[in-house]
Formats: structure tokens, sequence, C-alpha cells
């Protein structure tokens, strides 16, 4: 049942673009530039005035080239429109005058967004002879943001400033509070409609933009209640004290009430490790909570130590993710090696060891969110995911060192329990590596290495090459008489792969349907410089890895086991696109000769329908349960021919999310899944 929802949440997204979870690609090298440059050329007084404000870009390069400015026109740049004009309203938190923030999903998709902070200046424009709210809402850059001095930092990514948003909204209406008035403008893809004017008065401050994303520009104009409400709940753990509230207006279902959550934390980042860690054992009563300054760089940790055996980090500069780490995670990362060893060693902890210990070690079962706030980030890496200043990972890891040290010498029983955990840590690194070792081994002295239930495709070329990870013997047969051989392979799996979740390292390696899935791939798993396991995916066979099962309970349990083995150990493949799902139809209609397949019970009406013109009597309808029940020939006309199937690709969107996910559906703690089930139980469709 359980799986059968997680299943049913993953088809619902199915529904808008054939991907499970959304990937977050950060794709703003240009702005990054921009912004920069913008500082480059204002490094002037920290008073503000209608007149710092400077005319710099005009809208229509934004609306020629969209990409450039919000990253994509597909659902992430939709999305991203909110957060342009969140992230202006977060800085007036940052700055001390906003602790509210609503945002709102209107009737016709269009947003809402209020905040309390004092309101976009309104005054004239002396250079520009403009209201300034005219030339921050249609001048590129204007946001005033780019002098370092006069503003605080949050999207250090995003920053192209609200005038995007104007840019590429068919509508806009922007309303602020200020001064005991309220004024207001109306724009229509970026184009004033008229002159500021003063609509009424008012004893409040704060902005309230209404957009209307353009359809000339963007593919999709649907936002989705989950993306944006994450995201709020993420962003209201990194600002505390910050009220966030999202509103759906849109329909209201079965209950009188727009759906609606609002998000605020006190605790900030120790109130989200307590939140990832939902389902995990924790070791510590509470996290670890560091909260420092030095030099301008604001460093927020919270760190917790939980039974399981993997590393959860999450790193965040101004309130961007950074996937690929930098030197904040590096300088938290330098401080718990060196005073937990310190600390292990000065107590006599290590003396009888055999072996030695990693950093790693000391990182495994460690839940933690690491998050600074710098005036001027650079970012670096393929996908500008990481944070370059080096002076950061000093900072970061002073502040860490010097509360941790403190924390151990105040909590010696608990300090103990963690240095226990560590060395069984490394015991279990010594007895995986060796397993992982054996496995990859093997490979290069038996010649090819592949697994003998492997059927391979002819074609050397991974580019071109699939392989099917087909549940069970007998649809692997099947499978392996409808395949095209010169591009597909196919690997049966034996019944349900082990669940790693649950799993010791070493035991994973000694799995023999995991064996075969690594030596078929012709993936590795290696150790860099400082001892981190890394995929090494160089060597990989076929560019698309299909998992093909039942379309039953039983068989979105074992897509499950797959995708959780999956997450945590080829991580890199999912991040660069290669898991996907096969999506076997659930029906047959059929009558006389015709006959055709339908995968929900929609196109299955239609079908009936249309070959029966309103006359059900004639027509037979075969419900597929399993892969099992077609023949060669249907399956391969249904699922496995690449100019007609659907094939879902599996991304990760929200890495902390998925985590979570992964760890209620699959991991030992029962209440938190029970929860899980009850709050996404609309998902689940019931037709078993
Ligand atoms: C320019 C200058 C100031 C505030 C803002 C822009 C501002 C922009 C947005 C966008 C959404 N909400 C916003 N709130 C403020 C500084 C204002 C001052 O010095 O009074």
């Amino acid at each position: 049942m359980i799986l059968k929802q997680l299943r049913e949440k993953l088809m619902a997204c199915k529904a808008v673009k054939n991907h499970l979870f959304f990937v977050s690609l950060p794709t703003f090298k240009i702005n990054r530039k921009i912004a920069y440059e913008m500082s480059e050329n204002k490094k002037q007084q920290p008073n503000y005035s209608a007149d710092n404000i400077t005319a710099l870009e005009g809208l229509e390069a934004v609306r020629k080239r969209p990409g450039m400015y919000i990253g994509s026109t597909d659902e992430k740049g939709l999305h991203h429109l909110v957060w342009e004009v969140v992230d202006n309203s977060i800085d007036e938190h940052l700055a001390g005058h906003c602790d509210t923030i609503t945002v709102r999903i209107n009737k016709n998709n269009s947003i809402t967004v209020t905040d309390n902070g004092r309101g976009i200046p309104t005054g004239m424009h002396a250079k520009l002879k403009k209201s300034a709210l005219e030339v921050v809402m249609t001048v590129l850059h204007a946001g005033g943001k780019f002098d370092k001095d006069t503003y605080k930092v949050s999207g250090g990514l995003h920053g192209v400033g609200v005038s995007c948003v104007n840019a590429l909204s068919e509508t806009l209406r922007a309303e602020v509070h200020r001064g005991g008035e309220i004024f207001e403008q109306i724009y229509k893809r970026g184009k004033p409609q008229e002159d500021v004017k003063v609509i009424g008065k008012t004893d409040k401050t704060g902005t309230t933009v209404t957009f209307q994303p353009d359809d000339e520009i963007f593919e999709t104009l649907v936002y989705k209640y989950e993306t944006l409400a994450n995201r709020m709940r993420e962003l209201s753990f990194l600002n505390k004290g910050l009220t966030l509230v999202i509103t759906d207006e849109r329909e209201k279902g079965e209950e009188t009430e727009f759906r609606t959550d609002t998000f605020h934390s006190e605790g900030g980042l120790k109130e989200f490790v307590n939140y990832l860690d939902a389902g995990k054992t924790t070791i510590l009563e509470d996290p670890i909570h560091v909260v420092g300054k030095e030099s301008d760089v604001e460093i927020e940790v919270a760190m917790q130590y939980n039974s399981s055996f993997k590393e959860n980090l999450y790193s965040y500069v101004n309130n961007i993710r950074t996937t690929e780490g930098g030197t904040h995670v590096r300088g938290f990362r330098m401080a718990v090696n060196r005073v937990f060893k310190k600390y292990a060693d000065a107590e006599g902890y290590l003396n009888k060891l055999k072996f030695d210990i990693a950093g790693e070690d000391f990182r495994e079962g460690l839940s933690a969110v690491v998050s600074v706030k710098v005036q001027e980030p650079q970012f670096k890496g393929q996908t500008k995911g990481e944070l370059g200043n080096s002076e950061v990972s000093g900072i970061v890891s002073r502040a860490v060192g010097e509360i941790l040290t403190h924390w151990l010498e105040e909590n010696k029983r608990l300090a103990k329990k963690i240095i226990d955990k560590v060395i069984l840590a490394a015991t279990a690194r010594h007895a995986a590596r060796k397993a992982r070792e054996m496995v990859q081994r093997k490979n290069v002295l038996t010649g090819s290495g592949l697994p003998g239930k492997l059927s391979d495709c002819s074609s050397r070329s991974p580019e071109k090459s699939e392989i099917f990870l087909v549940e069970g013997d007998s649809a692997g047969g099947t499978a392996k008489q409808g395949r095209d051989r010169m591009y597909q392979a196919i690997l049966p799996l034996r019944g349900k792969i082990l669940n790693v979740e649950k799993a010791m390292e070493h035991r994973i390696y000694e799995n023999e349907e995991i064996k075969n899935i690594f030596t078929a791939l012709g993936v590795k798993i290696e150790e860099n410089e400082e001892g981190e396991r890394v995929l090494n995916t160089e060597k990989l066979r076929y560019h698309k890895v299909i998992i093909m099962c039942d379309a039953d309970v039983d068989g979105s349990h074992i897509v499950t086991l797959i995708l959780t083995f999956f997450f945590r150990y080829m991580t890199r493949l999912i991040e660069q696109g290669h898991i996907y799902i096969a999506a076997p139809p659930l029906y047959q209609v059929k009558k006389g000769k015709k006959a055709a397949y339908a995968w929900d019970e929609e196109e299955r009406q239609k079908l009936v329908d249309e070959f029966g013109g309103g006359n059900e009597s004639g027509i037979s309808i075969q419900r597929y349960k399993g892969l099992g029940e077609m023949n060669a020939e249907q399956l391969w006309e249904t699922t496995m021919n690449a100019e007609v199937r659907t094939l879902r690709q599996v991304t990760i969107e929200d890495a902390p999310e998925c985590d979570r996910t992964f760890t209620m559906l699959m991991g030992d703690e029962v209440p938190p899944r029970r929860a899980f089930i009850e709050a996404n139980a609309t998902y689940a469709n019931i037709d078993i």
C-alpha cells in the first residue's frame, strides 16, 4: 500500500512532464557576471534615495533572451519568477524591516507576493525624472541591491531583479504602502500603463506585487503548490524569525477552505535538521547549533548524529543551495575532523585501533546544514553550485571548532557515544572497501566480467545504448525476445532487491542483484583524495538505464527499492539524467481486429467510446497486471519501442525533501511513515 502511494505520488508528477522529481540546476552564470559588474560600477554612499537607482539596461533584452535571466522558460523558470520577488522581500527582512511575506496563487495562476517591509521608494528619480518605483520595475538591475553597502544579501544567484519578472509578465501590478499613502502602478509586458498614482491612505508599509506570467514566454503557466511550499519552508528555516505564508486560491477541493501553510522557525537550522531527521533514530537530544559572525560573513550550522550510515549535508550561501559545496563546507568538515580527532585522542579512545580513522568516519550518520551569508559570493564549478570565496573556510572552521570543542567538554557521555559510532564507521568502512574491491576486482580478472544474466546489446556506443532492469526472469525473457538487440540490453533482477536503506554498506556489495547492476553498468565507486566515495561514471555502458516493473503494488515496491539504491549509491547517475522508469500500459481495449492500449482510466474510457460508439457489449478490455501478461510483441510496441513509448526520467528537484521521503518510506521508524502516508493519502488511487 505504502509503495503504491509513493508510486501514485510519482505518477502524479508524470502528468506534468514525464519527470518524477525535477532537478535544480542553477544556470545563472550570466546574471552573476552582470551583478558583479554592477557592484564594481557602484561603490558609493550607503544612504538610500531615489537617485541611487541608476538606469542600466532595457527590458527588451530580457524578453528576447529570458533564459539568460531566469535560467529557463519551463516550469523551473516559471517558479523562478516568484523567488525573484520573494528575494527582494527577504532582503527587507535581512535589513530588519520585514517579518512577514505572503505568497498567494490566484485563481488564474497569477501570483501575489506581499511583504511588510519599507515599501519600494516612490519619490522622483532626479536623473530619470520618474518615480523610483517605476525605475525599480522597468530598469534592469535597478533593484538597488548592487551596492553592497546599502543592502544585505539574499539570493546571490537570483538577484536579476523584480524588473525581470515585470518584463516576463503579461500584466503586473505593484502596490506600495509608504509614507501614509498607497501607490499603484500597472504594467503590461514591462511597460507602464500610466504614471505611479496614489490610490488611498494607509498606516502600514510594505509592497505587494501581483503578476501574471506571459504565455508568449513560458511553456507552462501552472504553479505547483508543493514546489512553492517546500522552498518557503526551507526559507523559513534559513531565515529564523521570518513568517512565510502560502495560500492557494485555485480550488477548494472537498474542503471548504483554501489550502494554506504558514512557515515560521524560531530555532532556524536546528529545526531544519530536526525536520530532515524525521524518521531517523537520532543520537543527540538536540542538534549542536553554531551561530557566528566574522568580518561580514554570517555563519549558521546545525548538526545531529543518527543511526544511519550516510552523511546528509546541505549547504547554502545567501539562502541558495550550493549543491557542490565549496569553502564553507570544507571549513565545516575541517573543524569536525580536527576537533573530534583531537578529543578522541586526548581521551584515549583510539589507542587500541588497528586502522586509521578517516574524515568521513566522523560524518557517518551525520545530518548537517551549513548556511553562510557572504557579501560578494563567488560561485565556481560546472553548475556554479560551489562557493569559491577562500576566506570563508577559515571563518567557518574557527566558529564551528570553537563551539564543538566546548560542546564535547560539556557532553562527555554523548561525545563517547559519537566516538563509538565513529569507530564502528571506520570498521564498517574497511569491510565495505574490501567487499567493494572484491566486486570491482573480479570484474577485471574475468575479462568482460559481465553478469551471466545480462543479455547485452551489440552496440558499443553508450550514448545509443540502453539497459532494461526487469523484474523477474519471466518478464526478462519476454523483454529479451521483444527488444531491439542492437541497442537494448536486458538485465533481469530476481524478485525484490535489497532495501539499502536498512543495510550496512558491505552487505550491499555482497548482494547478487546489486553486484550485477554495478558490473553491467560499468560504474565504480572510488575514493577521492579526501577519502570520499564518488561514483566513477566514465565507463558507463548505457546512457539510458530503464527500470521496468509490473504496474501493480509489488512492481511499485520494486521500483521504489531500486530507486532507493540509485538515490543512495548512484546519485550521480540520477543527476546526469541516466535513470528512467518504463511505463507499461494498464489496459488493452479490443474490438474485432482493432486493438489499442490505455495508460489510465481516462484513456480507457476514450477507447471504449471510440470503438463502441456508445455500445460496450462487443468490446473486450484486458487489464494488464504484470509485464508477463503481454507477449514480446505487445511489450515492444507499448513499452520498449523508443518511437512510441513513454519514459519517465528520474530527477532530483529537492534533495533534502527526497532524502526525507526515502528515509520515511524505507527506513525503520513507523510513526513518521504513517504520518507521511496520511499526509499524502490523496494521491492514493485505490485500484489494485
Ligand atoms: C529599493 C530600495 C529599497 C527597498 C526596495 C527597493 C524594496 C524592493 C522590494 C521588492 C519587493 N519588496 C520590496 N521591498 C523593498 C529601500 C527602501 C528605503 O530605503 O526605504
